[in-house]
């Protein structure tokens, strides 16, 4: 029975309880049933305090025979009417000398306990609870998950696409009001990555009813009482609660974000109704940190690493008992984070009672930057923070002596023969830390534990009358950093497991979900030697193949290379030989890493998720180590704009070597088309019908999809549509959507802001190097729905538009401005990414979108957008930038024009005409992103604030959206037609911008015009010269030339005088 349950029966039975218990019929029942061996029962004997008879005697001894020895154990005395007691209730029995009562307790060897009747009956009754150890800590974890709002999710956990979901509570700027607010708007903060959603506190009535005005009622005391304590929570509550009823992949996500605000993570989380902890390395696996150890400050070379992975030595810190210094405020000091790593005592509601998170462990990292004036340890180093007295978490503290480097005892008071330290299997220094303040550190213990433990002096750490904290932490930290610099112990998390199963600590990757999609993930990514190779001989539909059969569908629309063949004729050996690489591809036989993967994905959900993430991670990490050289040297060309080659060729290895789980994806995609050419029977067609779908389940998951593959530029449209088809077959006729898509330079932080806006995950920059753009879904709450107009939201997020150093090397053009015109024709808001300091790109791109948004406008579409400028700090940006904005419209109005005019479409005089766009609510201006140095450095609140007006304001907009709100079937249509369009375009495409293309065009106008003056000129001298000829020795011309030879000769000069202008003119044309 749950805990929960057991005290509402317990509450039940209270009342039939009584001295008839064994005389009515009904109750024998009961009894009985309640008598069965299976059931954990608690008896209770009643009494009321000032009496016990002879009857009552009597009672007892029924009972204890009735019930005999062994249930006599869960049997408890308890005495009612405790409020009219004016003694303890040990001293009331020992003064019932009168009766047996004293015996009778005895033989219960303590199992009493006393009820009053005044006191709150649930309070009470846990506390019995409590002493008969039916529940186990102070609190019950069931009754604080109900205040809450969580004890739904305890059996069916929190799921992401539960937590993601676009709900009113987005937009509502309304704090929380009651304790089940709580968690949600942690939740939502915390997804924001905001370094406030720790400091939670529900707005209380009376707090805002109050005015502040004094009145004559005005008293002092009123300002000493404390807020309504009841209905605030200790956030570590809130976050050990959390945890507990959310799944593995919510767990990532709460993790990875509070390490980006730089909270600390749980690393053994308890759970105080079972007494079980877990480890939770799988919540922290997701988290990379990137840091520059001393070893490599000069070389400024830098660690890329899971953290989980890495060995690091770990110092903990634990208290033994009760202790008057605040550990986790020294703890913050030590690390010297403005927004407090650790939720300490002088936090807001963090002198809160905890309930359920006594045995919290949490972990942080410090990791330093590489320079020593400001790094506070030049190594990088785990904090460990055991939350509650190491005497009742006994498991929690071994577990830390056996990974820890060293372990901080704060105390104050020490027993001389303190079993807990004396451990002999324990790794770890111990440090004691004590206070001088408190009279209670008797040297005489202090020094026989330090005897047994043979530690020395600087093994104790005490805290004088007259020293600062301050200057504390300063000895705090030289003791720490002796450790850090010669660690007896390094260990990664990973390796902590075994520790863990050691202790019977559970660790959360144990469930055989994440076992087996770990499994089928390694078996694949343990084939990877190198990554060319292997893509080579994995995937062959995707290579060369594929981006020969790309030029054939364009050449196809835009016969560029027709040349004098007949233009039927080239079309038909275009197709033909589309078919033979068709045939080629379907030649091969599916790669033995394909069909595992195909296998591994068309496992139950749960598995299956785990299994993309493990690949995801493992793909991460095996690219990391690959990329992280080859982006150095990237770097380093790039610097020189006359590398162009080079950087060509590192570009081109770049992408040969990333390998992501897209990949994967995309051969599947192309396995899927090429067997659409074989006959419908074909059994190896029909084997691949269910791919679709499994995809379109992937989506609803919320996994990102590739819509453009950036390598070939190109969209494998059958597969596409067919994958969308499907997913709208799976939610019929819930099938409206939003698009929502992000246009922007190269590593401008587009990935970043959409993760931040939507708590999603698309890739950031660090782990790969891909080129195209990704789909993502995002359900809509039921209720919401009446508001937004649609059931889901699709972001589209694009990678890489003209990087600076590929937009030198001119091949680039083509497929950013396709993949502009595409994205921008599918989305219902695009938003337009703009890195203030690249503001001569910003044209370009600019250029390229005013040219998409115009032909949108010719197919009949007019989508909004919207401008971030990011790393814009000032708080008066907005107006500051008020002549930008001018200058910006001016611009965008002058751009539009330009690309009207190539488009003929010159009725299209300003931006807003292509545009919904209002140059005072579409644009945004960001602060950057960190606050302070990576990698120690938290996400500015900033950042995060901002971000969310952004969130709010594009919510609204899209309300606003009249009903273009497309459902999937249509969108996918979408896909087709504007891909069929960008593939037609010649033109445009191949320009860097429109200013070029408009040069080139006014360059053809004036050659067009010189060619025809010359062909003028040449005409009026032949058709002169030829009247001459014909004249020639006839009366009119014998006057002047009558020699033949003379002449031809002046007829050749003249030519001649002809020929020499032709530079003049052609020079003429060109000024
Ligand atoms: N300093 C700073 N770094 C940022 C900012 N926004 C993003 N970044 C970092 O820049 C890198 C590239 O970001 P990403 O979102 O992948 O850019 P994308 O290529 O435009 O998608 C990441 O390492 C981010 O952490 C910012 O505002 N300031
Ligand atoms: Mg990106």
């Amino acid at each position: 029975m749950s805990q929960w349950k057991q005290e509402l029966c317990l509450r039940n039975l209270l009342q039939s309880l009584t001295l008839q218990i064994f005389q009515d019929q009904r109750s024998r029942l009961k009894t009985q049933y309640f008598l069965q061996e299976s059931i954990p029962t608690l008896f209770l004997l009643v009494f009321k305090i000032d009496r016990f008879t002879d009857e009552d005697q009597e009672t007892v001894e029924a009972t204890t025979r009735v019930l005999g020895p062994q249930r006599m154990k869960n049997c408890f005395l308890l005495f009612t009417g405790g409020d009219t007691l004016k003694t303890s209730l040990s001293n009331y029995i020992s003064d019932y000398k009168s009766s047996l009562l004293p015996e009778v307790v005895k033989s219960f060897s303590s199992r009493t306990h006393l009820f009053n009747n005044k006191d709150e009956g649930r309070r009470q009754v846990r506390e019995l609870l409590l002493k008969s150890r039916h529940i186990t800590t102070g609190t019950n974890l069931e009754t604080l998950l109900e205040d809450l709002g969580l004890d739904q999710f305890y059996e069916e956990k929190l799921s992401l696409s539960k937590i993601l979901e676009i709900n009113e509570k987005i937009i509502s700027e309304e704090p929380p009001k009651c304790k089940s607010d709580l968690s949600w708007y942690f939740l939502k903060k915390l997804m924001m990555v905001n370094v406030t959603a720790r400091k939670i506190k529900c707005t209380s009535a009376s707090e805002s009813n109050s005015d502040d005005s004094l009145s004559d009622d005005f008293y002092f005391d009123d300002l000493l009482a404390c807020p309504n304590v009841d209905e605030t929570l200790n956030p570590l509550d809130i976050i050990t609660a959390l945890f507990l009823c959310s799944d593995g992949f919510v767990h990532q996500e709460l993790a990875l974000k509070m390490s980006m605000c730089q909270f600390s993570v749980p690393l053994l989380l308890p759970n105080c109704d079972t007494q079980q902890c877990t480890l939770m390395l799988w919540a922290m696996r997701d988290i990379v940190k990137k840091y520059r150890p001393s070893a490599l400050a000069k070389t400024k070379g830098f660690i890329e690493e899971r953290i989980v992975l890495s060995e690091l030595p770990m110092i903990s810190f634990v208290r033994l008992g009760k202790c008057s210094l605040s550990k986790s405020e020294i703890l913050n000091k030590l690390l010297n984070n403005p927004d407090d790593t650790f939720v300490h005592h002088n936090m807001e509601c963090g002198d809160i009672q905890r309930r359920i998170s006594n045995g919290l462990t949490e972990m942080t990292w410090y990791l330093p930057c590489g320079n020593k004036n400001m790094d506070i340890f030049s190594e990088p180093v785990a904090i460990a923070n055991l939350r509650g007295d190491i005497a009742s978490f006994e498991t929690q503290f071994s577990f830390l002596c056996q990974t820890s480097a060293a372990v901080f005892v704060f105390f104050d008071q020490l027993d001389s023969e303190c079993e807990l330290l004396m451990n002999k299997k324990h790794k770890a220094q111990i440090f004691l830390v004590g206070n001088q303040q408190n009279k209670n550190i008797r040297d005489d213990s202090v020094k026989k534990l330090v005897a047994s433990l043979a530690l020395t002096k600087n093994n104790i750490l005490i805290k004088p009358k007259q020293t600062s904290d301050a200057d504390f932490v300063k000895l705090l930290r030289k003791r720490v950093s002796d450790v850090i610099n010669n660690p007896q112990l390094k260990m990664s998390v990973q390796q902590m497991a075994g520790v863990a199963h050691e202790l019977g600590i559970t660790v959360d990757e144990d469930s055989p979900e994440c076992q087996d999609g770990n499994k089928n993930a390694d078996a694949i990514t343990a084939e990877i030697k190198y990554t060319f190779l292997f893509k080579e001989n994995q995937f062959p539909l995707q290579g060369q193949i594929w981006k020969e059969l790309t030029f054939l569908e364009k050449e196809e629309f835009r016969l560029r290379k027709v040349g004098s063949e007949d233009i039927e004729n080239y079309k038909s050996t275009l197709i033909k030989k589309r078919e033979e690489q068709r045939q080629k591809q379907n030649s091969y036989a599916m790669s033995s890493v394909m069909t595992c993967f195909i296998s591994a994905i068309s496992r139950p959900h749960r598995e299956r998720c785990y299994f993309l993430k493990w690949m995801r991670m493992n793909l991460d990490n095996l690219s990391r180590i690959k990329l992280s050289g080859l982006r150095e040297l990237y770097k380093e060309k790039c610097k020189d704009s006359e590398n162009k080659q080079e950087i060509k060729e590192i570009d081109q290895q770049l992408s040969s070597s990333s390998l992501g789980v897209e990949h994967f994806f995309r051969e599947m995609g192309q396995i899927y088309e090429a067997s659409l050419c074989l006959p419908e029977t074909e059994p190896s067609r029909q084997q691949l019908q269910h791919l679709p779908r499994l995809c379109a389940q992937l989506l609803l998951d919320g996994f990102p999809l590739e819509l453009v593959d950036g390598d070939a530029s190109n969209i494998p449209l059958s597969w596409v549509s067919d994958v969308l088809s499907q997913l709208n077959d799976l939610v019929s006729p819930k099938n409206k959507i939003l698009v929502v898509t992000v246009l922007g330079v190269q590593s401008t932080g587009k990935s970043t802001l959409l993760n931040t806006m939507f708590g999603v995950q698309f890739a950031v920059s660090s782990g790969r190097c891909t080129r195209g753009a990704f789909m993502l879904l995002i359900k809509v709450n039921e209720d919401f729905k009446k508001v937004l107009n649609c059931d889901f939201m699709m972001i589209i997020d694009t990678e890489g538009l003209k990087s600076p150093e590929l937009a030198q090397l001119d091949n680039s053009h083509e497929h950013d401005n396709e993949l502009a015109t595409l994205v921008v024709g599918l989305s219902d808001i695009t938003i337009i990414n703009i890195a203030m300091e690249n503001s001569t790109e910003m044209k370009d791109i600019l250029q390229i979108v005013v040219h998409a948004f115009l032909r949108m406008k010719e197919v009949g579409k007019k989508p909004r957008c919207q401008f971030v400028h990011q790393n814009v700090s000032d708080v008066s940006a907005h107006d500051k930038n008020l002549r930008d904005r001018k200058l910006l419209l001016e611009q965008l109005n002058e751009m539009t024009q330009a690309a009207a005019k190539m488009e003929k479409k010159e009725e299209n005089k300003k931006f807003t005409d292509v545009m919904e766009y209002n140059p005072d609510t579409g644009n945004c201006y960001v602060p950057g992103l960190w606050n302070g140095n990576p990698p120690m450095a938290p996400v500015n609140a900033g950042y995060s604030e901002t971000v969310y007006e952004l969130k709010k304001n594009i919510i609204q907009q899209l309300g606003k959206c009249e009903s273009t709100s497309n459902n999937i079937l249509e969108f996918s249509e979408w896909i087709t037609s504007l891909w069929n369009a960008v593939k037609h375009e010649n033109f445009i495409f191949s320009f860097r911008n429109s200013l070029v293309a408009d040069a080139y065009m006014r360059l053809c106008t004036e050659y067009n015009q010189w060619e025809w003056e010359f062909k003028k000129e040449m005409y009026k001298w032949v058709t002169t010269a030829e009247t001459r000829i014909s004249n020639f020795g006839s009366f009119i011309e014998t006057s002047e030339v009558s020699d033949m030879n003379e002449f031809i000769t002046e007829l050749k000069a003249d030519f001649k005088y002809l020929h020499q202008c032709v530079p003049s003119v052609a020079f003429k044309s060109f000024s």
